[in-house]
């Protein structure tokens, strides 16, 4: 039985982590059944989501998720891609989750209108007397996280910037093609949609989402993807 633990859906998104996003659509992709689990901490050996539970085994990390649905299920999520597609895909899956993925923490987490729109939602089930507490101490160590992986060190103009060259990267190579794989889907298509979906998102505003809008290959990606793995979400 496989059991994923999930934030669950929210904001507009399949899940507000790209990183749970992925784990979700690689399990459509190898059309295993499964389920989902609120996330619980307890089950997290990594301390982070998701979190898959394979008959038992805890399998953290949403790319060791993948390895483990390749090794122990046999599923090739490359099938039919050529290895320069698949190859050009893992670079920009690694560019979605070390690098715009912490640009989306920023600008959900430290900037006040998003984050009372989104991630304080997280905290609504904690005692309302500490709840503020809570809340300052997780956006401390939010803006620490931040500073040492170095995204919190830069001016919003210069994050802007480097997000912005990126961001044409991606859509340039998306221009030419359906799905990073091509015709099809492949592993990394997960990924960069989950990553893709959430810069889209109206539900929160920043420089770096208006910067991603103005690009229609990644809008006409992101909804390719959602119509084939997420048809329901609106
Ligand atoms: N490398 C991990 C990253 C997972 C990750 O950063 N998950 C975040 C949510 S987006 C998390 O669970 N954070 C909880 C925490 O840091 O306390 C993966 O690919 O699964």
């Amino acid at each position: 039985m496989l059991t994923l633990y999930v934030f669950g859906s929210a904001f507009g998104l399949a899940d507000p982590s790209p990183f749970v996003t992925k784990a979700l659509v690689l399990l459509k992709m190898a059309g295993l059944a499964y389920k989902t689990a609120p996330a619980d901490f307890k089950k997290a050996p990594k301390g982070k989501f998701p979190v898959l539970d394979d008959d038992g085994q805890l399998v953290p990390d949403s790319t060791l998720i993948r390895f483990n649905l390749e090794k122990k299920y046999g599923v090739d999520f490359d099938k039919g891609a050529s290895a320069e597609a698949v190859a050009a895909a893992w670079a920009f899956e690694k560019l979605c989750e070390d690098h715009f993925y912490w640009f989306a923490v920023h600008d959900r987490w430290m900037i006040d209108e998003n984050f009372n729109r989104g991630p304080a939602k997280f905290f609504e089930k904690a005692p309302a007397l500490i709840r503020g507490i809570i809340i300052a101490m997780v956006r401390r160590k939010v803006r620490r996280n931040l500073f040492g992986q170095g995204s919190g060190r830069y001016t919003p103009e210069e994050r802007l910037a480097i997000a912005a060259r990126g961001l044409k990267a991606l859509a340039d190579y998306l221009g030419s093609r359906d799905f990073l794989g091509g015709d099809a889907p492949c592993g990394s298509d997960a990924s960069v949609y989950a990553t893709v979906s959430g810069m889209l998102t109206t539900h929160f505003t920043s420089a770096i989402s208006d910067e991603a809008r103005k690009y229609p290959s990644l809008a006409a990606y992101a909804a390719r993807m959602q119509a084939r793995y997420f048809p329901d979400l609106k």
